[in-house]
């Protein structure tokens, strides 16, 4: 394999090639050679495009994968109709949405690229939600609040600081791929933390809930690192 040949670097820059580059292609080039591309090279590149905060979009030890996989846990309860939505603890006006109210209070549609501490990464996955900051306006956060815990069916949460949780990409989604999120994948609602290893992005989400002190959630207790930050690959305690 070369990846250095001027014919490969330019159909590297095609979207459409890096896609079925993905998928371990066999392609001609010009010049009669032929090349399968593996993983590696779209891994490769994906490293060599920064983000616009100079990262890279693929943090260290990630290898990109093309959808989400499911990952487990104990699900909440699938209806829509029995859904409830709490925003709660160090707020001025606490609320909880239904599901049709939470649909109407300002969805909006984000690519998001996702980081799992097992090591796979997908890019532009593609939600539909609220954002986590919106929320918290409508909620007035008092001054006292430091952290944010997402709560979720079955006692699981995660925490994240205030200021991260606010960041925002960060959504309560209802959608992934156009489509009604997967009972898998956290339906009816998830929170979405883009910039956090995936566990924090709790699925069957029920609350969220601001706090003066952090409480370290479900992972956290159990060896994983407490900020979670990919591009510090900050996977274990
Ligand atoms: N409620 C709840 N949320 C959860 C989990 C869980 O077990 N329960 N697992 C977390 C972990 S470890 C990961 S990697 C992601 C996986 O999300 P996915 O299954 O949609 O890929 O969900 C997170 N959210
Ligand atoms: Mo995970």
């Amino acid at each position: 394999m070369n990846e250095k040949s001027p014919a490969v670097r330019s159909l590297l820059d095609r979207r459409e090639f890096i896609r079925s580059a993905a998928t371990g292609a066999t392609i001609a080039v010009l010049g009669g050679g032929i090349y399968r591309f593996a993983d590696e090279v779209l891994n490769q590149e994906a490293q060599a495009a920064p983000r616009a905060d100079g990262r890279p979009r693929l943090p260290p030890g990630q290898r990109l994968l093309q959808a989400l996989k499911p990952m487990g846990g104990e699900p909440g309860h699938p209806s829509v109709s029995a859904y409830r939505l709490k925003v709660h603890g160090l707020v001025k006006e606490p609320f909880e949405l239904d599901f049709r109210t939470l649909l109407a209070a300002g969805a909006v549609d984000l690519a998001l690229d996702v980081h799992c501490v097992t090591g796979w990464s997908v890019f532009d996955a593609q939600f539909r939600g609220v954002r986590i900051a919106d929320l918290a306006s409508r909620a007035q956060v008092l001054p006292t609040a430091k952290h944010v815990i997402l709560e979720a069916a079955h006692g699981y949460t995660a925490n994240v600081p205030l200021d991260v949780a606010l960041a925002p990409q960060n959504l309560v989604a209802w959608q992934l791929g156009g489509k009604r999120l997967p009972e898998a994948h956290g339906a009816p609602v998830r929170a979405v933390i883009p910039d956090r290893y995936f566990w924090k992005s709790a699925k069957w989400l029920t609350g969220i809930r601001f706090v003066a002190v952090d409480e370290p959630g479900y992972w956290e207790t159990r060896g994983y690192h407490n900020r979670a930050d990919p591009w510090r690959e900050e996977r274990y305690g």
